[in-house]
C-alpha cells in the first residue's frame, strides 16, 4: 500500500475529553477543507461492534488474555477492512483510541513486551503518526463520568488502583515516544485544551 493518509489517534482515560476534542479538531479540518474521518476502536467494523459489546457489557468472566486477543481481533479487522484502503487516499483518519489503549489498559495485567509481540505476530504494524494523549487524573475522570450520569461499562466500574496503573502505562509511552505521543494537560477548560491540540496539529500539518 502507498500510504497517503495520516493516522492521528486520541488517547486518555474515561472522561478525558477525547470525543469532545475529536469533534473540535474535525470541525477545524473541515473548515480548512482537509478530508477527514473519525473511527472508534473497537466498534467501527461489524466484527468490531460485536467485540465491543462482548468486552464492555460482558455476561460472564473473560480472562485477561482473551480480553487482549479480542481487542487485537477487532484491531486486525479494522486495519484490513478500513484503515489500509482508506489510508491510500490523502486524508486524516482520526482514531478514538488505538494500540496505546491496549498497552495502557491490558498492560495493567500483562507485560507490555508481550502485548507488543502479539501485535507483531498478528501483523498489526500500522502505527499512529501522531497521538494526542489527554492527561487527567482519576478523580477528575470520575467527576466527569458522574456528570454524565450514564450506566457504567466494564472498564468504568474499575477502581482507582486500576486507573492509576493505566495512567502509569500511558506515562511510560510518553517517556518512550515523545515525538509521536504528545501529552496535553486536559484538566483545563475545553477551549484551552483545544488550543493545545491545534498548536501541535498546526506544526504537524506542514508535513502533510
Ligand atoms: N479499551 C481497552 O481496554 N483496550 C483497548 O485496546 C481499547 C479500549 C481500544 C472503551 O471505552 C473502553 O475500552 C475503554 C478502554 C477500553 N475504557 N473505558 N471505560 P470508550 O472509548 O468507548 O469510552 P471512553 O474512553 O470511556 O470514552 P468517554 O467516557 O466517552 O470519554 P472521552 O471521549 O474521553 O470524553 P468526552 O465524552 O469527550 O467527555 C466526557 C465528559 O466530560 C463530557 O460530558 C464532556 O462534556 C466533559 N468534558 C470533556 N472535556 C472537558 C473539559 N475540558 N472540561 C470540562 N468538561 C469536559
Amino acid at each position: 500500500m502507498i500510504k497517503k493518509g495520516l493516522l492521528v489517534s486520541f488517547e486518555g482515560i474515561e472522561g478525558s475529553g477525547k470525543g469532545t476534542q475529536i469533534n473540535l479538531l474535525t470541525a477545524v479540518l473541515k473548515e480548512n477543507k482537509i478530508p477527514c474521518q473519525v473511527i472508534r476502536e473497537p466498534g467501527t467494523t461489524s466484527l468490531g461492534k460485536q467485540i465491543r459489546e462482548i468486552l464492555l457489557h460482558r455476561q460472564s468472566h473473560i480472562c485477561i488474555m482473551s480480553e487482549l486477543l479480542l481487542f487485537l481481533a477487532a484491531r486486525k479487522q479494522l486495519i484490513e477492512e478500513k484503515l489500509v484502503p482508506e489510508l491510500s487516499h490523502r486524508q486524516v483518519i482520526i482514531l478514538d483510541r488505538y494500540t496505546d489503549s491496549t498497552l495502557a489498559y491490558q498492560g495493567t495485567a500483562l507485560p507490555l513486551e508481550l502485548i507488543e509481540s502479539l501485535h507483531e505476530k498478528a501483523e498489526i504494524r500500522l502505527k499512529a503518526d501522531l497521538t494526542f494523549y489527554l492527561k487527567i487524573d482519576y478523580q477528575l475522570s470520575l467527576k466527569r463520568q458522574k456528570q454524565r450520569n450514564e450506566k457504567q461499562d466494564f472498564f468504568e466500574q474499575k477502581k482507582q488502583d486500576y486507573f492509576n496503573a493505566v495512567l502509569n502505562n500511558y506515562q511510560k509511552i510518553a517517556d518512550r515516544e515523545p515525538e509521536r505521543f504528545k501529552v496535553i494537560e486536559a484538566d483545563q477548560d475545553l477551549t484551552s485544551v483545544h488550543q493545545q491540540v491545534l498548536k501541535i496539529w498546526q506544526k504537524y500539518e506542514k508535513n502533510f
